[in-house]
Parts: structure tokens; C-alpha cells; sequence
């Protein structure tokens, strides 16, 4: 091959460059001789749990036991953490040297967006990623997007169909005026915010303009659930629409809108324009469509017949590309001569625009981003999350790897079958691809595309991969590839952690979650690393043990716990200042706030004694045949007050759920015991600050419980809004915290 002959040449003349380079983190002796103390104190606690237990006949055995198994669970689990802290690396493409050395040849991309809900996903929010995306610094003529939808919306479609139109000016402005970043919404809004003036001040006018006819029709459309009359006789596309029922019955909808190709197809200067094209596959009620999974292979398919690029970018329909450089930053990693062959897929972080400051509900992640992904990808690779991530068609389409096949990248070709076939019978064809009986009967779901029978489908399809031999890139630009809208509300958050980590758990009891079938194929600390993520759930019984069981024996007056004059405190509190001042030094170290580190302790807190606990039961209750397994898609859009509250940083409870019940009642539960044992230090013993000395931690515990329940009472007792806890889940929970305390009081 050429391309493989000229690096050699390079190589051998000494002038050879690669296309990315791979730097280490550094400070790694300094963590690993921390955690050895820490482990060492952990060690103590459980020589302490062991040796002091309770002899029988004498108050809080069983309490004790069980905190002996909660303490060993946690060390265990503790160093699962460690892998992700070997060995962080960092990665920097060269897209300079890649334009020097392959611009000729670069290959096709297809970019998959997947909406599901119109209601939820606005259709002007996809729009203007499906723009973005078609806005890219790349050879247009190898550029195709695909808008899957799910829910068969003619509306998204219409949608579409003016965002191809009004592409044929916006991509010529774009290229024009180096416009970033290329989602025409963010765009304005970053000017509007930018106080400079602008040079091309009319041009912008009159594209905003454009742009701002276009999203009002779209949005009247949206709000009279109608496409207008006019539009709709005038365009072949919504006969399509003729026969269909409803969004769970509906046959396969296809319409290439821009076919790369004829002159209608040309944007306003007369360039060509990207492949645009809407699926909304066929669905029947009683056939499984596999939710995202069933909608990406659909799309894998359908792209295989009209474009067949040889690389995938699949991002959510809210993601908007905040970079027009990054397709090129990614296929530095896939092209370069010495490691890109063996590099299956590259993925970006999740990160959102509409973060808050301190990040109240922890949806920015910044350790999991920051730290643990780079520490993955030391280890062999990072995760594929789903959004953001570029992957190489064959192997996302099953190819196992082979030490001996190097990177042909084809030669560029036009798409002569798009001249041949008319595109009438491309489109026939592709249909037959995205019916519901083409996957009878083959290995789609299985070997081939993503995995079907997993509410993480991403996950495990990356995990597959890894287990085929490959290795893939965790690229983290400091100026972000994509933006994404992040959970605005407590209830959307939980919901959000409830099925990752539902889905984790499957994992974990799926052949992919044995030690023995990924052995030789991926390292034991990614190993490590990956249980690490798909063990949450099993935190949830073990915290809900702290936040119950010795605030219940404080208020009881039975101490769990060294008490201040005995040396096994030492451990206790070295542990625990180190821990979390080491926790705390991490999460400012990725960016975050001292009061975002609060915010993340207390949601970390409620995912695990709410989310993580569902998920667990939920997977419980599956394997013994009795739930189905169902798909929430989280709201990602607010109502006018709820974003103002959200960007005061004010919590959302929403309305009254199980989850949310727990919740307040745990946090009641630790007001009423702190309250109690404390009321029976002032007014019952006599003598002083006993229960300061005896059970300094657990009054500790309660005490730091309470604190960071404090959004919950405040939402009892002091908000009027609407966003507050509801009137019902109080009461109820306020009577299960009440009659707990009392219960158990009474029983000894
Ligand atoms: C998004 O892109 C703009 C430039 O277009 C840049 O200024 C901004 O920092 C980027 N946002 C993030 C979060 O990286
Ligand atoms: C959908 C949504 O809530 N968007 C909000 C994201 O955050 C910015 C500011 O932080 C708001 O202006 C958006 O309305």
C-alpha cells in the first residue's frame, strides 16, 4: 500500500511524524505510597471490626456483624478505584500533519444522530446538531448524516426538510466566516453574548434571520402538532406518513433529502453538500425494537447501502459538535501508520453547556472524565459511552482483530450507484434493511452492530469490542468536541443513574463480566476498572446500612464506633480525612468547585440509597422472570421556572416518586435521631457530654447526614415554589422516619 510504503520512507529518511502523541501523568509514586497508608488504615478498621465484636447477649452484635461485612465491602471496593490511577494518559493529534500527509485521502464519515421523542427532544434542538455536523472542515462530499427517529415524528421530519434548505446558506456562511462553533443556535447566542461588533454585519443579519423564520415555523409546527398544509402537498417525503398508524406501527420511513449529488443537492455557491438522510425504521408492537441499539444497527445498515463510510460518528440528538476540527482530530488516532491500525474506536467525554457552576445535581462527572476515562485508556482503552465517539465500521460491525492487517484506507470514490440506481430503489432497498424481520435469523445484536438485551447498550458493544482484541482512544480536547444538555433536575438525574447502573449490573452477570472471558484480552486493571463501573449498584445496600443503623443505636444510646480516647480512632479518622481530602483535592484538580465537591458528595449519597437500590432490585426481580425491562428516555427539556431555578442552583424535587420517598425518609430518619439523642443528653442523662465521648462518630455521622440533607428540609419547610419537596412524600416519609425511630426504641 502507498500509504504504508511512504511512513516507511518517512520512517527510514529519520523525518517520520506520528499523527498523535501520548504523554503520562505524572506524580504516580506520590499516589501509590498515599494509598498504601490508606490502605493500611483500612486494614485497622477491620482488625478493630473484628476483634471488638459484641459478646453475645450484649447490645448491637448483630449491628456490629453487619458493619464488619459493610466495612470489608467498602475496602474491597476501594481498590477497585486504583487501576484508573496507574497509569493516566493524555492524547494530542497532529491534524496539521494529517492534512499534509492524507488530505487527498480521506475517507467517507457517516455521522448518526438518534432522536426518540419530539416532545422531549425538541426538533429544533436536533436540527441544529444534524448542522453542526454538516458544518464540519471536512470534504463535503464525504460527509453523510443520518437522523434516526424513533418515534416516526413527521414533524422532526419537516424539521429536517427546512434544515436541508436552509444548510445550502448556512454552510457557506459557515465556511465563509469560520463560524464556531457550526450549531446555528449556539452560535447566535455566543454572538448576542460577545460584545465586538461585527464586520460582516449584513451577511449575519440575514442569516440569523433565516435561521429565526425557520425555527418559528418549526416551533408552530411543534406547538399545533401540525407540518403546514402548504408544505406538506408540496413535498413527496410525507406521503409516507399515509399509512402510519402510530409510532409503535409504522412502516419504514426513508426520504434522502440531500443526495450529495444532483444540482439540487448544491448549497448556494454551488458546492456539494453533505448526504442527508431521515429513517425512521419500521416498527410493530409485538416485535422488540431494542431501543437505541435497534435504531443505530437500523442506521448501520441503511448508511452501508447509500454511503458506506468507513468511520461512524454516533452523537445524541442534543449534542451539538463545538468544534469543526474534531472529525479531523479524531482520524489522527484511526490513520496514524504505527498505532491506528489496532485502535478500534475514539471517544470524546460527555460534556454539557448548561452546567452550573457548582454542578447541583453532579452531572458533569469531572473525576470520571478528567481522571478515570484517561486512566482507562492507560489501561488499554476507554469505554464507548454512546455519544461522541467515533468508531471504524468494520469493527463496530463484528471484525475480530488480526495482528496482520494493517490500515487500508480505500481510495476515495465517488458513489456511482447513486447515478446508477435511481434513488427511488436506493431507497426501496435501504427499506427492506430497516424492517423489523431483517434481523430474523442473524447475528445483529449479537456479534454484528450493537448488543440488544442491555440498558447500557453502548457499554457492553465497547466492552465486545475490547474482548475482540482491540484497544480504543479516549480523546479529551480542552475546547470541547461536543456539548450536551445535562440532567436540570433531581428526579431526570436519579432515572439517569438508576438505568446506567442498571445496566452496568447486567453487564457484570453477562458472559462479559467474567474475569475468564476477556482474560489475554484485556489487561486485569481495565478489568478492575470495568467492575469498578459495573458494581454501583451493589453500593446501595451498604450505604443504606450507614445512613440507618448507627444513627438508630445514637439514638439508643449504643455506640458502634472507637470512642475518643481509644488509639482505634487513629485509624478511623486517618481514613476518612484522608480519603476525602484526597477526594476533594481530585475533584478540584478536573475543575470542579469546593461547594460543586459538596454537591457531588450528597448526589453521590442519593444515587446510591435511590437510583442504585432500584436498579438493584429492578435486575433482581428481571432474573427471576418478572419485570420488563423498559427504557426511560430522561426529559431534557424544562419549563420556564425550572430553568431559572435550576440555574440558581435551587433543587428540583419534582413530583412524588418512590425513589423520592426514600430519600426524605432517610433524611428525616438521621434529623430525628441526632435530634433525639441529643434532646436525651440535655434533659434525660445526667453528667454531661457522655455521648460525646462514647460515640463521637456516629454522632459525626448523623450530624454530617444531616447537613447534606439540608436541600430536603428546605424544600419541607422553607420554599413556596413548585420545584419543593411535595406535600405527600413529606408526610409520608416524615411518618416512616417517626415510627422507625420509635419502633425500634420500644422493641429493646
Ligand atoms: C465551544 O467552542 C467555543 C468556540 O467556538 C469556545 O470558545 C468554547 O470554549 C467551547 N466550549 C467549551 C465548553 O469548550
Ligand atoms: C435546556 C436547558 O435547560 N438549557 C439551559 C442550559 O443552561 C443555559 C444557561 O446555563 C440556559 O440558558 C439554557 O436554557
Amino acid at each position: 500500500m502507498a500509504t504504508e510504503a511512504e511512513a516507511e520512507a518517512e520512517a527510514e529518511a529519520g523525518e517520520y511524524y506520528p499523527l498523535f502523541e501520548t504523554r503520562r501523568a505524572r506524580g504516580r509514586f506520590i499516589y501509590i505510597i498515599f494509598s498504601l497508608s490508606l490502605f493500611v488504615g483500612i486494614c485497622f478498621i477491620w482488625v478493630y471490626r473484628v476483634s471488638h465484636i459484641p459478646r453475645e447477649g450484649e447490645d448491637g452484635k448483630w449491628a456490629w456483624i453487619g458493619l464488619l461485612c459493610v466495612d470489608l465491602w467498602f475496602g474491597l471496593y476501594w481498590l477497585l478505584r486504583h487501576p484508573f490511577r496507574w497509569n493516566p494518559v493524555f492524547r494530542q493529534p497532529f491534524r496539521h500533519i494529517l492534512s499534509q500527509r492524507y488530505e487527498k485521502k480521506l475517507p467517507r464519515v457517516d455521522m448518526f444522530v438518534c432522536t426518540a421523542d419530539p416532545g422531549i427532544e425538541p426538533p429544533v434542538m436536533v436540527i441544529n446538531t444534524v448542522l453542526s455536523l454538516m458544518a464540519y472542515d471536512y470534504p463535503k462530499e464525504k460527509l453523510s448524516v443520518y437522523l434516526s427517529d424513533d418515534a416516526a415524528s413527521d414533524i422532526t421530519f419537516y424539521a429536517l426538510l427546512e434544515a436541508s434548505i436552509f444548510a445550502k446558506h448556512w454552510l457557506p456562511f459557515c465556511k465563509k466566516f469560520k463560524v464556531e462553533p457550526t450549531s446555528p443556535a449556539a452560535y447566535f447566542k455566543a454572538i448576542a453574548s460577545s460584545s465586538h461588533t461585527n464586520q460582516h454585519a449584513q451577511q449575519f443579519q440575514a442569516i440569523k434571520k433565516l435561521y429565526q423564520d425557520m425555527e418559528s415555523r418549526i416551533e408552530n409546527a411543534c406547538k399545533v402538532g401540525q407540518v403546514p398544509h402548504e408544505v406538506h402537498s408540496k413535498h413527496k417525503g410525507f406521503s409516507q406518513w399515509d399509512s402510519y398508524s402510530s409510532r409503535h406501527d409504522h412502516d419504514t420511513i426513508i426520504q434522502i433529502l440531500l443526495d450529495g449529488r444532483d444540482s439540487s443537492a448544491e448549497d448556494v455557491e454551488g458546492n456539494v453538500m453533505p448526504i442527508l438522510v431521515y429513517l425512521a425504521r419500521e416498527k410493530r408492537p409485538q416485535v422488540a425494537h431494542n431501543f437505541k441499539a435497534g435504531a443505530m444497527n437500523a442506521l448501520i445498515r441503511v448508511s452501508s447501502t447509500i454511503s458506506n463510510g468507513e468511520i461512524i460518528l454516533n452523537v445524541d440528538c442534543d449534542m451539538y459538535s463545538n468544534n469543526s476540527q474534531s472529525l479531523r482530530d479524531a482520524l489522527c488516532f484511526f490513520m496514524d501508520e504505527v498505532k491506528g491500525h489496532e485502535i478500534a474506536f475514539v471517544q470524546t467525554p460527555q460534556c454539557f453547556e448548561n452546567v452550573t457552576k457548582n454542578d447541583l445535581y453532579g452531572g458533569a462527572m469531572p473525576v470520571c472524565y478528567e481522571l478515570e476515562f484517561h486512566g482507562m485508556d492507560g489501561l488499554g482503552g476507554s469505554m464507548y459511552i454512546g455519544t461522541g465517539c467515533f468508531h471504524r465500521r468494520d469493527i463496530l460491525c463484528g471484525r475480530k482483530f488480526n495482528y496482520q492487517c494493517r490500515n487500508a484506507w480505500n481510495e476515495y470514490k465517488n458513489i456511482d450507484h447513486m447515478k446508477e440506481e435511481n434513488l427511488h430503489k436506493l431507497e426501496e432497498k435501504s427499506k427492506t434493511l430497516a424492517s423489523c424481520t431483517y434481523e430474523e435469523n442473524t447475528s445483529w445484536g449479537e456479534e454484528m452492530g450493537l448488543l440488544y438485551g442491555c440498558a447500557v447498550e453502548d457499554l457492553i458493544t465497547g466492552l465486545s469490542i475490547k474482548f475482540r482484541g482491540w484497544k480504543s482512544v479516549y480523546y479529551n480536547p480542552e475546547r470541547r468536541a461536543f456539548l450536551g444538555v445535562a440532567p436540570t433536575t433531581l428526579p431526570e438525574t436519579l432515572v439517569q443513574h438508576k438505568r446506567w447502573s442498571e445496566g452496568g449490573f447486567q453487564i457484570q452477570l453477562s458472559k462479559y463480566g467474567s474475569a475468564w472471558y476477556g482474560w489475554g484480552s484485556i489487561s486485569p486493571g481495565l478489568q478492575m476498572a470495568y467492575c469498578y463501573y459495573n458494581l454501583w449498584v451493589l453500593q446501595a445496600l451498604p450505604t443504606l446500612y450507614y445512613c440507618i443503623i448507627p444513627s438508630l443505636y445514637l439514638l439508643k444510646g449504643i455506640p458502634l464506633f472507637p470512642q475518643m480516647s481509644s488509639p482505634w480512632l487513629i485509624p478511623y479518622a486517618y481514613v476518612m480525612l484522608g480519603d476525602s481530602s484526597y477526594c476533594l483535592l481530585e475533584f478540584l484538580w478536573s475543575g470542579g468547585t469546593i461547594q460543586g465537591w459538596w454537591n457531588d458528595t450528597r448526589m453521590w449519597l442519593y444515587k446510591r440509597t435511590s437510583s442504585y437500590l432500584f436498579a438493584f432490585v429492578d435486575v433482581i426481580l428481571k432474573r427471576f422472570g418478572f419485570s420488563e425491562s423498559g427504557f426511560v428516555v430522561s426529559a431534557k427539556v424544562a419549563e420556564e421556572n425550572v430553568s431559572q431555578r435550576y440555574e440558581k442552583e435551587v433543587m428540583e424535587f419534582g413530583d412524588s416518586s418512590p425513589m423520592l420517598t426514600l430519600l426524605a425518609t432517610l433524611a428525616f430518619l438521621n434529623l430525628f435521631c441526632l435530634v433525639g439523642a441529643l434532646l436525651n443528653q440535655v434533659f434525660i442523662r445526667e453528667g454531661g457530654l457522655r455521648i460525646y465521648e462514647t460515640m463521637t462518630l456516629q454522632v459525626l455521622l448523623s450530624g454530617v447526614l444531616v447537613l447534606i440533607n439540608l436541600p430536603v428540609y428546605q424544600g419541607l419547610y422553607l420554599r413556596k415554589d413548585k420545584g419543593r419537596l411535595p406535600k405527600s412524600v413529606a408526610v409520608k416519609s416524615t411518618v416512616l422516619a417517626l415510627s422507625a425511630c420509635v419502633l425500634f426504641v420500644a422493641i429493646s
